[in-house]
């Protein structure tokens, strides 16, 4: 079999391609910027790359692409080649998510319960004026799609004494969630929580599942973050019920439109947390990608069932 071609839309450090070569002495690894891409991509066996990436239109010209890895858990813009040719296999990052974001919704939470929002804003003007605080004990948190994120953030509130629910697709046993909801339940759930953390994947039938009639369910003392895709929420929805008080307050680290517009009103919201769309970074990301990515080259390479699959049809 002729070499394989291994194309990595992103740097590669000097430590990172040793371990791909270790797995795949025989294959060709290029790496290079999203910049090049077109350059490299008609070479490419296997295509590492970012779930943002649109490689569509790049593929126009002819393509000999057996696997794409996707660096991201989101897979948003590499599902159409995809669907196009049932051939090719679709992979992500699943699994690698789980400690920095768990650490960036209790951080947020906490800055709520806490009032870091408020207190912020008053140091930038001096001002020295309390306001009521809160705590994390004893409140209810809603996992709104349980899975490798929700998971590790579950076990982490039950060390803050929080009542754990979610909803999933199947009813499985969990460890540190006290009651699972199947997703036609979404509503009765959003009923009795405090802070309700979206962690769902983009798909037909979660775009905009966040509207102002859902938001309308939710308590109005309750806060929404958003760890998962912009376009699961009805933004404009989303501003009216902070505006008008029908729910506490929001984070968001993920955007409608990204970066988040100048002119949004989200940013002048003191009941608002944004944060630029990094609740998964750490210095530690590319050592774990890099790893998974390792081990499925392995599985590819000896003809074994790759982990992480994506199915074409459903999206995740
Ligand atoms: C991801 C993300 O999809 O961080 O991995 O948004």
């Amino acid at each position: 079999m002729a070499a394989l071609t291994i194309l990595i839309l992103n740097k590669l450090s000097a430590r990172h391609r040793e371990v791909l070569e270790r797995t795949a002495p025989d294959c060709r690894i290029l790496s290079c910027e999203w910049e090049d891409a077109a350059k490299y991509l008609p070479e490419a066996d296997i295509l590492v790359a970012w779930g943002w990436m649109d490689i569509q239109p790049m593929l126009k010209n002819g393509h000999q692409l057996k696997w794409i890895h996707a660096l991201s858990a989101g897979v948003e813009n590499l599902l159409a080649p995809v669907q196009e040719d049932n051939s090719i296999l679709l992979t992500n990052s699943k699994g690698i998510h789980g400690i920095p974001v768990s650490e960036h919704v209790l951080s947020l939470m906490l800055a709520f319960t806490r009032g870091l929002n408020i207190f912020i804003r008053n140091q930038e003007q001096h001002l020295w004026q309390r306001s009521p605080v809160d705590e994390l004990h004893d409140k209810t948190i809603a996992i709104v799609g349980l899975g490798s994120i929700g998971r590790e953030l579950a076990k982490k509130a039950k060390c803050f004494s929080m009542h754990v629910i979610a909803t999933k697709q199947t009813q499985t046993r969990e460890l540190f969630v006290d009651r699972l909801y199947p997703p036609e339940q979404l509503d009765e759930m959003l009923a009795e929580a405090d802070f309700v953390v979206a962690s769902l994947p983009l798909l037909p039938e979660t775009n905009r599942l966040f509207s102002l009639s859902r938001f309308q369910k939710m308590k109005s003392s309750a806060y929404f973050i958003n760890i998962s895709r912009g376009s699961i929420v009805n933004e404009n929805d989303l501003i009216t019920a902070l505006q008008d008080g029908v729910i506490k307050g929001a984070a968001l680290d993920v955007f409608e439109e990204e970066p988040l517009v100048e002119t949004s009103p989200l940013w002048e919201m003191s009941n608002v947390i944004i944060t630029p769309h990094l609740a998964a970074l750490s210095p530690n990301y590319m050592e774990r990608a890099v790893k998974l990515l390792g081990e499925n080259l392995e599985r590819y390479l000896d003809g074994k069932e790759l982990v992480n699959l994506i199915d074409s049809k459903k999206g995740y």
